[in-house]
């Protein structure tokens, strides 16, 4: 695991000694129109907001700072000054509406927000009291970015210890109370110094790109952390569906990507035609990799991809593999620096080849917000992720379903990913999900969710037929419903508890 000197900011690591080392003049961030942020540019405005912050606003280190908008150079900037002036930056999904706002604001006592003023109106319309709002990207005299062009000098960091909190990132998971992870400076040196440097292995050549916002930590370290740790230059997209993101990674010359398994799907359809010649690193998480996607993108763009669990708990990846350590459909082995162990209820050892809960520990924890849920999640010193894994016995973690997802069928473990990697290569389907349902006879059924190609007209019977050759009769789906599009999260996770709710027609 790496080791870090006691006083430490983040912020001063990853700009102030970036340019140093590599100077000012380097690519750090791009937009989609063309307009690129030297690492120069990026210092100069991220020390302006952080006088701004200290100076206009009167935030002093360890006040919470929220940070709210589409996925900009400005919001990287934002956060580079929080955490310069040892601030705590906290940060939640765009798509938070205003009930979700106010229990962030009231949980993590947020005194401050910075926000890009086309996001502001459920943030004005939470109940938060005393949280004053500062936005940027807008034509107000008060405007971030007017105050920041009468703010000009370098910002020294504040000295803050390696152990502070430099983020609180909330998730609402896919049920239940918003959850706000608290890291620390060196937590966030530590993601781009296990994942990134071990495995996927960045030179300040590079250009990456993805879909995660900035308010999601898979986003967080793919576009600014590991870019800016190794002096790569990063494209922030503000629309990143698969429609946009395609073409431009090829506009940039995009050489590592971000993305979850969906878009890499619906991407395979519109390839032609798009030059990915840059492209070098694909990694992918979020959710399960099945091996079909891998095989299928492999086969269209000669690419292999990085598969990856990560958790906004533990802030990143920490299971993973890439180039020939990469076997499809296994997510991979611990990153260097973790360690991860497959166990039982009582969080003893199984051994290698049955199902158990994943426990892992390394150089980041979790650490909830006042939050009761700390004790389910850490136990024994392990970081329970709640997922359902196979060790195999050649030290490879095969991903079996989410803990709290594996169907049970006339006695049967039946594990809801496999049926739908089997349903995901049939080359007519474009997405597929498979929950149990409630059965009278068996316990649960197997129900698979399915969305065909666009004009596909598949039938229930073709595909049960794919599914018999492929599959043990028990885990074959009783039932297959066609539908338009699948429930997700706004991180993109599959939301399978909407689906076992709903009525069968
Ligand atoms: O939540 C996840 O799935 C995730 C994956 C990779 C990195 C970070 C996160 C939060």
């Amino acid at each position: 695991a790496p080791h870090y000197p006691d006083r430490l900011n983040c912020g001063q690591e990853l700009l102030d000694r970036t340019v140093e080392e590599y100077g000012p003049d380097r690519p750090a961030l791009r937009s989609d129109d063309g307009s690129v942020w030297s690492y120069g540019e990026l210092r100069e405005t991220a020390d302006r907001i952080a006088r701004v912050l200290t100076e206009d606003l009167g935030v002093v280190p360890g006040n919470r700072v929220l940070l709210r908008g589409p996925t900009t150079p400005w919001l990287a900037a934002c956060w580079l000054a929080v955490m310069k002036a040892g601030a705590v930056a906290v940060t939640v999904l765009a798509q938070a509406r205003a009930a979700e706002l106010a229990t962030v604001c009231s949980l993590a006592r947020i005194g401050h927000a910075l926000c890009d003023a086309r996001s502001v109106r459920d943030l004005a319309e939470a109940d938060t009291e005393g949280l004053r709002i500062t936005l940027f990207g807008g034509d107000g005299p008060d405007d971030l970015t007017r105050l920041a062009e009468r703010r000009s000098g370098p910002f020294r960091a504040v000295d803050t210890a390696a152990d502070e909190v430099a983020l609180i990132a909330f998730t609402s998971g896919t049920t239940g109370r918003p959850k706000g992870c608290m890291h620390l400076h060196r937590d966030l040196l530590a993601i781009a110094d296990t994942f990134s440097r071990r495995v996927l292995r960045p030179t300040p050549e590079d250009v990456f790109a993805g879909s995660p916002p900035l308010g999601f930590t898979f986003g967080l370290g793919g576009l600014l952390v590991f870019p800016l740790r190794v002096g790569a230059s990063a494209l922030l997209l503000e629309q990143a569906g698969p429609g946009r993101l395609l073409p431009a990674l090829e506009r940039h010359r995009v050489s590592v990507l971000f993305t979850a398994p969906t878009a890499y799907r619906a991407m395979l359809g519109e390839l032609d035609g798009h030059d990915l010649s840059a492209l070098r690193r694909c990694v992918s998480a979020g959710e399960n990799l099945p091996a079909a996607t891998w095989h299928a993108w492999h086969e269209a763009t000669g690419l292999r991809i990085i598969n990856g669990i990560g958790a906004t708990e533990l802030l990143h990846i920490f299971i993973s593999a890439a180039d020939d350590a990469i076997r499809p459909g296994l997510t991979g082995v611990p990153v260097p620096g973790w360690q991860a162990r497959v166990v039982d209820e009582h969080g003893e050892e199984l051994p290698d080849g049955e199902p158990g809960l994943l426990a892992v520990r390394g150089p980041v924890g979790c650490r909830y917000l006042a939050d009761p849920r700390q004790t389910e999640y850490v136990r024994h010193g392990w970081n329970m992720t709640g997922d359902t894994f196979v060790r195999e016995p050649d030290g490879y973690f095969r991903y079996v379903a989410r803990a709290d997802d594996m169907i049970i069928s006339s006695g049967y473990n039946i594990a809801g990913p496999e049926v739908e990697d089997a349903l995901l290569r049939h080359p007519e389907v474009a997405e597929a999900a498979v929950v149990g349902r409630a059965d009278e006879l068996r316990g649960e059924i197997v129900v698979a969710h399915v969305v065909l190609r666009e004009g596909s007209e598949l039938t229930a019977d073709s595909l049960r037929a794919h599914m018999k050759a492929a599959l043990a009769p028990h885990k074959c789906p009783r039932v297959f419903v066609f539908d338009r599009s699948l429930p997700r999260t706004a991180t993109g996770k599959l939301q399978r508890f909407l689906l076992r709710d709903q009525p069968l027609q």
